[in-house]
């Protein structure tokens, strides 16, 4: 069969589909079915849908000797993937129609699949949306990760503390993944190197099975399928039968519980790893699986490995995989016999590294002594790299391996032919300051790719009622080139087009106000100004800004109440790292002001704070389409790109923010007419640090946040316990590293015309549909042509 002329389906053929799963795969009758049984049954009805285009995408890659990129990530934050499948092979009208026959609801079907956290944030979702994108541009791909048992952990508050408990996305059934038995690796860890004739031989002391599964990945229009495969860790030995005999039943299944612990949760962590054995074990573990595997897929077609980097692109994404670097030069020169030169040249030609932060403290580095324990003969291969690239580069005055330590940034920069950044800003602040001097030594390797977002989730699917208004205007050519929004543009003159533009607003808050009454008993006003924070908590996110410039707030109101202040409800959702307390204390703050602002009768119709617990990608997916206003507060110079910016503007939020990541594009694109400045930018961020007492000046020189302050520290919002914040109020006044009060002055000033410029309703709708109409640029189409182009030397194929 052709791969481009899938035959149609109609919802007759779907809702057959959907019965015989529910009887042949699931053995389940109508009558007997529970919403997870259709659940499963639909979604394998829709993955049947991609199995022909996925063999066909495999099949063409092997007839045109394709280059094929691989995407390592420790993290893919996936979400829910019934409804993307549904969307990209344009089934919606069938599936509802297919369900309504059944007597279901399509909502309530959907709404039962778990959403599949395996990554913390950004950097995980941008590996989702990238394959995503890979597969509508149709370049070969596959995606190698983890399958973590549990992924980020579920947050729930108990008198406004962040609460975790685990996360079991497995405990319900999956449908989207085939396990594959026959792919396996052992992966060995420990043991000791020998050298003996001119050979080198590590003898790993332990080992550990990895085994695929392989989850199809559609893209647009279900014209390519790719593959996202995460490895499972398995012991090679299951059971030990000598244990059992004796009735000790706890060792007999101990290997395979202690197998088991490399998959089975994810990192949580923002600070360094370091210490952390079995977070490097995780990375070596993934890593070595997708080589091997990336190794044989080559093997099968060509059998030099001198054309190694003509044919396979590999992508770290950040420096989890690093150890790529010395694993593939280990394998090439100690099990492949070739010149360590060579070898490392080989190496370097097909590696490629993302960088996604600055902050010094989430740089990787491993002591030698945990390094060297699990991966003796990887740090040897680390230090003959770091050698080779000292002599080759005398000027050299930085190693990789410096105070006892490895240094993941340094190693996969120096073992990558491309190295970028996720937005203009952070590629210019790589070159000079992290890898200053390694971009002197090589001014050819730091590009940049901003980051961007797959438009058919984050706006086809997540807004129905906005994507119906921009297909009836323009067609639906924007959802695979999402550049033609442009075309809006014109409408947004057209006071009958605003109106529809703003209806779909309201009515998307509308569904939120609902869902937050119905879910969380919160009662909150939708003609209100919906305002939105939601990412993980970080003190350089500065949550804590936006909540002191709510307490300013509603003591201003409190004064004068009838002063004409636009209504506004704050809204927050995010996860703190448990070990995070700084973070877990703001967390902590946002609901204890929470509950006195919402409990005053004179204030409360005026401005009320939610903080909504478990933030995840399904809560995106509800609270961007009803945001009235984004706020994108970082210091400058701290968030590397950001991209939940980048869906809030597409569905018509603009922005309050710095001039920090791709904030500056987005301003550059949708006009600085439609954006909210405020804040030094990063040159003057790093000017005020200097300024003795910055904070307490700043204070000082504010009374608003000067008032707000001393209400936190009083126990005005902790009233059984007013030193609870005492911790806060005081890194705020002495030490304040992300400058939340030099900002303050300027954030109140910004948000106060956001105020004004919200009042004036149809002001308001054209600067939120000039967010729509000009947002096209952050599609992650637009990202991956840029890494094929400037990285990978990858090409879509043809699809006739
Ligand atoms: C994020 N990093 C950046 N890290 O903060 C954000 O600016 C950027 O848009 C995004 O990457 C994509 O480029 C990020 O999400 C993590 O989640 C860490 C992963 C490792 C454990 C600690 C968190």
């Amino acid at each position: 069969m052709n791969i481009a002329t899938l035959p149609t389906v109609s919802a007759g053929n779907l809702r057959d589909a959907i019965l015989a799963h529910l009887a042949y795969s699931f053995g389940k009758s109508p009558e007997a079915a529970q919403i997870e049984d259709w659940r499963m049954a639909l979604s394998y009805a829709v993955r049947d849908r991609m199995v022909e285009s996925w063999f066909s995408a495999t099949r063409r890659c092997y007839e045109q000797k394709a280059k094929r990129v691989y995407y390592l990530s420790m993290e893919f934050l996936i979400g829910r993937l019934l409804e993307d499948g549904i969307v990209n092979l344009r089934l919606q009208d069938q599936a509802h129609a297919a369900l309504a026959e059944l007597g279901l609801d399509y909502h309530a079907v959907l709404a039962d699949e778990p959403d599949a956290a395996l990554g913390n944030g950004g950097l995980g979702r941008l590996a989702a949306c990238f394959l995503e994108s890979l597969s509508t541009l149709a370049c070969p791909a596959i995606g190698y990760g983890i399958r973590y048992e549990h992924g980020l952990f579920r947050q729930s508050f108990r008198d406004g503390r962040q609460v975790e408990s685990p996360e079991t996305w497995l405990l319900q059934r999956h449908a989207w993944e085939f396990q594959r038995p026959e792919a396996r690796y052992r992966i060995g860890f420990g043991g000791e190197v020998k050298t003996a004739g001119g050979n080198t031989t590590w003898t790993p002391s332990e080992h550990i099975d990895a085994e695929a599964f392989d989850t199809p990945i559609a893209g647009w229009k279900g014209r390519w399928t790719n593959t996202l495969r995460l490895w499972s860790a398995k012991a090679p030995d299951p059971f030990d039968l000598e244990s059992f005999n004796r009735g000790d039943f706890a060792r007999a299944a101990a290997p395979e519980a202690l197998a088991r612990t490399i998959s089975r949760v994810l990192y949580p962590d923002d600070t360094t790893e370091q210490g952390k054995e079995l977070r490097l074990k995780q990375e070596f573990f993934f890593t070595a699986a997708a080589l091997r595997d990336i190794l044989r897929r080559f093997d099968s077609e060509y059998d030099d490995l001198s054309l190694l980097p003509a044919k396979v692109a590999i992508q770290l994404n950040d420096t989890h995989p690093a150890v790529a670097g010395p694993e593939l030069v280990r394998i090439l020169h100690d099990e492949r016999g070739l010149p360590f030169e060579e070898a490392m040249t080989i190496a370097r030609g097909c590696l490629n590294y993302t960088n996604h932060t600055l902050l010094p403290e989430a740089l990787e580095t491993w002591h030698e002594g945990v390094f060297g324990k699990l991966l003796p003969r990887h740090l040897q291969i680390v230090d003959r790299i770091d050698d080779a690239h000292g002599r080759a580069n005398p000027s050299r005055t930085l190693s990789m391996r410096a105070n006892h330590q490895v240094r993941m940034g340094e190693l996969s920069f120096v073992m990558a032919n491309r190295v970028n950044g996720v937005s203009a800003l952070h590629t210019g602040l790589m070159k000079d300051t992290v890898f200053a001097e390694l971009h002197r030594l090589h001014p050819e390797r730091i590009v940049n790719q901003t980051n961007g977002v797959t438009p058919r989730r984050w706006l086809l699917s997540c807004n129905p009622r906005l994507s119906r208004l921009v297909t009836d205007t323009i067609g639906d050519g924007w959802v695979g080139d999402l550049e033609k929004l442009r075309e809006l543009e014109p409408h947004v003159d057209d006071a009958g087009w605003r109106e529809r533009y703003a209806e779909a607003k309201r009515a998307n808050k509308a569904a939120l106000a609902r869902w937050m009454a119905d879910t969380q008993g919160l009662k909150v006003d939708p003609q209100a100004m919906f305002d939105v924070q939601i990412k993980r908590m970080h003190e350089y996110k500065r949550q804590h800004l936006n909540i002191l410039e709510a307490i300013a707030l509603w003591q201003e109101i409190s004064e004068t109440p009838d002063a004409g202040w636009t209504p506004r409800v704050k809204i927050f959702a995010g996860k703190a790292a448990p070990g995070y307390f700084f973070a877990k204390d703001i967390i902590r703050l946002i609901n204890d002001v929470a509950k006195v602002l919402n409990a005053d009768a004179r204030t409360r119709d005026l401005l009320q704070v939610v903080f909504l617990p478990n933030y995840n990608v399904t809560l995106a997916e509800r609270l961007i389409p009803a945001a009235d206003l984004s706020e994108q507060i970082s210091t400058a110079g701290k968030e590397a790109s950001g991209t939940g910016n980048m869906k809030f503007a597409l569905n018509g939020a603009p922005t309050i923010g710095t001039l920090d990541g791709a904030n500056v594009e987005i301003r550059e694109q949708v006009g600085a007419e439609n954006f909210f400045l405020f804040g030094m930018d990063a040159p003057g961020v790093m000017a005020r640090r200097e300024v003795p007492d910055h904070a307490r000046k700043a204070i000082d020189a504010d009374p608003r946040l000067s008032r707000a302050l001393a209400a936190v520290a009083d126990g005005t919002f902790s009233p059984d316990e007013p030193g609870r914040y005492a911790n806060v109020v005081a890194n705020l006044s002495d030490h304040d590293y992300f400058l939340v009060a030099s900002d303050f002055t300027d954030y109140w000033r910004a948000q106060r015309e956001v105020d004004t410029a919200f009042a004036d309703r149809d002001r308001w709708t054209r600067m939120a549909a000039l967010n729509t109409a000009r947002s096209g640029w952050f599609s992650s189409d637009r990202t991956i042509r840029g890494y094929m182009a400037d990285i990978w030397g990858a090409e879509s194929l043809q699809l006739d």
